[in-house]
């Protein structure tokens, strides 16, 4: 019996406006205005500079574990960029500069690596998840949020970010396949940074892209140069603009790389090569952005010098409030009380260690 063939044939589209040295494609530049680029390109300094402060902060035992950004600015100012307000911003744990964009104070983001869940609340009027750790779990409240904006006729859009580790949970297919038969306000962008922890892409998917794994749900998946602000910015407007007017989800693949530790708690040197890291920094996507910027005669190095000062004491003042109101709350103990009536034994022992920990740090 001969068989039928059935054409589900898709090929995936590749976005790239700006290369690595700030060339950029005329044709495909999108129209954002100037006092926008230079928006963005503040908002990228400054969770630069925020995203080292908090390494060293980190390291003198001032906050907990923390998952730095450096390198993936671009994907999530890009991305975040586009959302209006009223939208939705679903984050996993990587996420600082999307969550500065849309409104989450620089204090909160100390205080949720400072272990306080207060970090985690936001003003009424600022639509952002607290931070996600179990990976893909958050991709499920994202189609939730987007599937009740669309039941309540709101022409609101959800947003959330991940990265290509959590493309293997099961979370993932079931966000996507559920987005895709109700048609949900979701635009899913994966910041497929190459590595999750030590586990390198390859040995997460045998797809060749992460952006084609859409066309089983039946949406859109385009992949994106995501050290490229402008290409995601392009593509992220598309996909918000499509979710908008009811034309349901999208998945973004955002082409990064994690240039820092995977987290405070990790040594990248014991799993990928030095010269791995170097290529990347020739993408930096912040010199990149800056290269373009040049060009189109909007910034200098000289007003950068200004933008530095600026920005330095910004975050000196953010620390000092945070200090203050972590202060003012206590200990972050209490993070223990609201989850069990009676804790677990290895629950008790966590606890009893982190008392032991805050009561060394007060006599130091
Ligand atoms: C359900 C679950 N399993 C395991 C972990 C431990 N863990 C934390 S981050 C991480 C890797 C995530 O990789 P990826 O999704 O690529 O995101 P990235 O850390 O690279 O931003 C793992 C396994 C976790 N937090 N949650």
């Amino acid at each position: 019996m001969p068989f039928q063939e059935i054409d589900v044939e898709h090929r995936v589209r590749h976005l790239s406006i700006l290369d690595p040295e700030g060339r950029v494609d005329k044709e495909l530049e999108p129209d954002i205005p100037d006092e926008m680029l230079l928006k963005l390109h503040r908002m990228m300094l400054f969770s630069r500079r925020f995203d080292e402060r908090l390494l060293s902060l980190q390291r003198q035992g001032r906050i907990g574990t923390f998952a730095p950004i450096k390198g993936q600015e671009a994907s999530q100012l890009g991305a975040a960029a586009v959302l209006e307000d009223g939208d939705w911003l679903i984050p996993a744990f990587r996420e600082m500069a999307a969550e500065l964009w849309r409104g989450k104070t620089p204090e909160n983001v100390l205080l949720v690596y400072g272990g306080f869940n207060e970090g985690g609340v936001t003003p009424e009027d600022v639509n952002i998840m607290p931070v996600a750790i179990p990976v893909g779990t958050h991709m499920l409240h994202a189609v939730g949020i987007g599937y009740g904006m669309r039941y309540d006729g709101k022409d609101r859009v959800a947003m959330t970010f991940f990265g290509d580790g959590a493309t293997s949970e099961g979370d993932f297919h079931e966000a996507m396949n559920f987005a895709g038969v109700m048609n949900t306000p979701v635009v899913f962008v994966c910041q497929n940074n190459h590595w999750a922890i030590s586990v390198p892409l390859r040995r997460q998917t045998r797809s060749k892209t992460l952006a084609q794994k859409a066309f089983a749900y039946g949406i859109p998946g385009i992949q994106v140069d995501g050290n490229d602000i402008l290409a995601v910015y392009a593509a992220a407007k598309e996909a918000v603009d499509r979710a908008r007017s009811g034309g349901g989800p999208t998945l973004i693949e955002c082409i990064t790389y994690r240039m820092a530790v995977h987290t405070t708690a990790d040594d990248p040197t014991r799993y990928r090569k030095e010269e791995e890291v170097k290529e990347w920094e020739k993408k930096d996507p912040l010199i990149r952005f800056q290269r373009y910027l040049k060009a189109k005669k909007i910034w200098s190095e000289k007003e950068a010098e200004k933008l530095e000062k600026e920005i330095a004491e910004e975050i000196k003042q953010a620390v000092n409030r945070f200090e203050e109101k972590a202060k003012s709350y206590g200990d972050s103990l209490v993070m223990f009380d609201y989850v069990f009536e009676d804790l677990p034994p290895y629950i008790r022992e966590q606890k009893e260690e982190l008392r032991q920990e805050l009561e060394e740090k007060k006599e130091a």
